[in-house]
């Protein structure tokens, strides 16, 4: 497929989509979803890939969904165009997905860094969901994504205050795994997401599964996904190399299989 709104790169083992609307702070129009989870569909595919990252620009990762796409737009146009559903393909990606945040991350911007796996944070991104002050809220998954990460309380006051976090807080509350400087913020992440990329594939893709349950099922159902993954591992030839590499005492040489 050819893309208008995104640029993909490969370095190494890592997968790169690079949000790409200058003009509009890399606002998220139906177009730049649609490329962004093609995009990271192919990679999830591509055996050469081993981890993901998902980034825009120094001043802007994105500044939520295109305002002006959808001024107009009725809730019968809303649903009927899937935008829910076309949002939602994030879940299905077993790859771990970085998001490499620096400038604006808000509304759908703010929203799509969460539905990531984790973050790396340049000291200039600003998390927030400012779409009280343009009359709605957020609607893809912030109420509940930063809910179950930072609480209720600071949840509030973003949502209704349009309190915005900074990349130093962010980190603090969870939402950040590093902050790294801004210049050279993707060659950090793409660092974090190559180590990522040199872990077992299929363990990887279980733990995913399994630390996901956690935010989404009761302790009981959560343990037993985790037992379950856990259990299925033993059937790959990478649980048996990595054992066997660990008694020989060197490393491991991962086939994904
Ligand atoms: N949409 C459309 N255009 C945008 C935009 C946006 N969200 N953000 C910025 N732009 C455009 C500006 O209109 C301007 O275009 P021109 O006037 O030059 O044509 C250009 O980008 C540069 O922006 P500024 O001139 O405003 O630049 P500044 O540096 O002064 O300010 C800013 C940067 C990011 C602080 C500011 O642009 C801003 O506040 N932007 C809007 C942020 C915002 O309110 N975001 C929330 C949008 S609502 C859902 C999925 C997703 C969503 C909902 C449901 N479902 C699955 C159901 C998400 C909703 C949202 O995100």
């Amino acid at each position: 497929m050819e893309y208008t709104s995104v640029l993909t790169e490969v370095r190494g083992r890592v997968g790169i989509v690079k949000l790409n609307r200058p003009q509009a702070m890399n606002a998220f129009n139906m177009t730049l979803v649609a490329e962004v989870f093609d995009a990271l569909e192919a990679f999830d595919k591509d055996e050469n890939i081993g981890a993901m990252i998902v980034t825009g620009s120094e001043k802007a990762f994105a500044a939520g969904a295109d305002i002006k796409e959808m001024a107009e737009a009725s809730p019968f146009e809303m649903i009927s165009q899937g935008r829910v559903e076309k949002w939602d393909r994030i879940r299905g990606i077993k790859k771990i997905v970085v998001a490499a945040v620096s400038g604006w991350a808000l509304g759908g911007g703010c929203e799509f860094a969460l539905s990531c796996d984790m973050i790396v944070a340049s000291e200039s991104a600003k998390f927030g969901q400012p779409e009280i002050t343009i009359g709605v809220i957020p609607g893809a998954g912030g109420t509940q994504r930063l809910a179950r990460l930072i609480g209720k309380n600071l949840t509030m006051e973003m949502v209704i205050n349009n309190r915005t976090l900074t990349a130093a807080e962010a980190l603090q509350f969870g939402i950040a795994n590093r902050v790294v400087p801004v210049e050279g913020y993707l060659d950090a992440a793409v660092a974090f997401a190559e180590e990522i990329a040199s872990r077992a594939p299929l363990a990887t893709r279980m733990a995913k599964d399994a630390v996901n349950a956690a935010f989404e099922t009761t302790l009981t159902e959560g343990l037993k996904t985790e037992k379950r993954n856990f259990y299925m591992l033993f059937s790959t030839e990478d649980q048996k190399e990595g054992m066997k590499a660990f008694i020989e005492k060197r490393k491991p040489n991962w086939k994904g299989k």
